[in-house]
């Protein structure tokens, strides 16, 4: 495969930089530690490392050095379609090259001859009980997949610890293919009585997620913008880190992702998406009818506020602005649904919400996040069963975790092992003690 030749030879070259910046340069410091740090979340402590893609608090993210809009133009598009092929940004966020047509489409047949679920796993979703959620099942579905690992199998015959990329590469590409192939399975068992739609083998993994989801286009496009916008967001954030942290005691990708998705499973992180959702119907319920206004979304998110809860969709650890992803999902929203009443009232709480966080005066930043646009995109194109909305974000997620654990084994990162203090060591160095 040529992804991996050119994987390959990046490999090679950035390792020398990795041992040259240890060696030589060990002692710089970047990073200092405060109390405050210490007991509230490591916020802003610089102690990892990814090329994959950076986070600036204003500019947001940057794939491979690229912006949002910059990575859409530059990758290779489906035919006829507006978004480009994900197998496309998956070469693009391995290498950080811009694949060609050709080289697409090798990742795309790759794809293909990868993604089929397996049976054991289909048995293994439907003997679990009916009010399991989604990211349980999506986990569990990953999880299940782990007596597969490659890299179990050639490290339990002897591997040196330079090959460890490769076996990581192989489950990444046996794993990744088949999780829109078993979220959509979710979904059908789920919610559709367990009506299976059979993989189309002309389709791309956008394409194929949307047909076995069982919507029509344009949400093949859809299913290609939102795997991408959701991929990575550098490697701070819960479910990257957690993916990060399981990987460096050597555990395979099986293990390492399911572990990430558990922690993209929490209202603070990925869950946020359904939350929003389910925060906008509960609030349009509650108008019986009426016309939805400015005040009296202000009113609702005071009372969410003072009864001691978060608004969804809006806050964030690192960013100081509007999410670009949020810019991008609402620029989908006013070229194809402007006037969808849902998209009105999300834009509305858009106009009031910041201005509410601000008053408060808490949060260090009052702009809405990724999660705030995206279940208006999916309710609107049929898909309104919202606990369903984070196991999409798990995907796109993976085609950064996967990659950043791939170029975790090929730098070497050893076990990730912080050090503790206790509370008394703390009043010492604040000279309390
Ligand atoms: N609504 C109400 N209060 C908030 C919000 C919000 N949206 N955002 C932050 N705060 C509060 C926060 O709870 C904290 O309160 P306290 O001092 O009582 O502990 C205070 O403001 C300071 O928090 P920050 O330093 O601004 O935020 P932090 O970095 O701790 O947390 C989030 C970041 C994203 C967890 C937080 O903004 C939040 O809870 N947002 C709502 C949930 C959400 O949308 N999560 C999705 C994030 C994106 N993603 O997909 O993962
Ligand atoms: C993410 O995409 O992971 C979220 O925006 C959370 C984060 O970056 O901390």
């Amino acid at each position: 495969m040529k992804m991996k030749e050119v994987l390959r030879q990046k490999i090679e070259a950035h390792r020398t930089r990795t041992v040259r910046l240890l060696k030589e340069y060990g002692d710089t410091e970047i990073s200092k530690v405060t109390i405050a740090q210490a007991i509230g979340g490591a916020r802003g402590v610089r102690c990892l490392v990814t090329d994959v893609s950076y986070l600036d608090p204003f500019e947001g993210i940057r794939f491979r050095g690229r912006t949002i809009p910059e990575t859409f133009e530059a990758l290779p598009k489906v035919p006829g379609k507006e978004y480009p092929y994900v197998e496309s940004f998956f070469y693009y966020m391995m290498t950080s090259d811009i694949p060609t047509m050709e080289e697409t489409l090798e990742v795309v047949e790759e794809f293909k001859k990868r993604r089929n679920l397996p049976d054991y796993v289909k048995g293994i979703m439907r003997a679990m009980p009916k009010d399991t959620h989604p990211m349980t099942m999506f986990s569990a579905g990953i999880l299940a997949m782990q007596r597969e690992s490659v890299f179990v199998e050639k490290y339990n015959e002897g591997m040196s610890k330079f090959d460890y990329w490769e076996p990581t590469l192989e489950d990444v590409l046996n794993l990744l293919p088949k999780l829109p192939s078993l979220a959509a399975f979710i979904y059908r068992l789920k919610y559709k009585d367990d009506d299976q739609i059979a993989d189309n083998p002309e389709l791309d993994m956008g394409g194929n997620f949307a047909h076995q989801m069982g919507i029509e286009a344009p949400y093949d496009d859809v299913a290609r913008m939102y795997f991408i916008l959701h991929s990575d967001h550098e490697s701070g954030n819960v479910s990257a880190h957690t993916t990060h942290l399981v990987a460096s005691a050597l555990s395979d990708a099986y293990y390492s992702l399911s572990a990430g998705i558990n922690g993209l499973a929490g209202p603070l992180h990925g869950l946020a998406n359904q939350e929003v959702l389910s925060w906008t119907m509960k609030f349009m319920d509650g108008l019986e009818g009426k016309e939805p206004t400015e005040e009296v979304i202000k009113e609702a998110l005071w009372a969410t506020l003072n009864s001691g809860q978060v608004i969804p969709g809006y806050g964030h650890a690192v960013l100081r602005k509007t999410d670009p992803r949020y810019t991008s999902q609402r620029e989908f929203c006013l070229k194809n649904l402007p006037d969808y009443p849902l998209f009105k009232v999300i834009s509305m709480i858009y106009q009031v919400a910041p201005g509410v966080l601000e008053e408060q005066g808490k949060a260090k930043n009052p702009w809405p996040n990724v999660d705030a646009q995206s279940g208006v995109i999916q309710w609107y194109y049929g898909l309104t069963e919202w606990d369903f909305y984070t196991v999409l974000f798990g995907i796109g997620r993976a085609i950064g975790v996967l990659t950043n654990i791939t170029w975790d084994r090929a730098l070497g990162y050893p076990i990730e092992r912080p050090k503790s203090v206790t509370t008394d060591m703390l009043e010492e160095a604040a000279g309390i003690k």
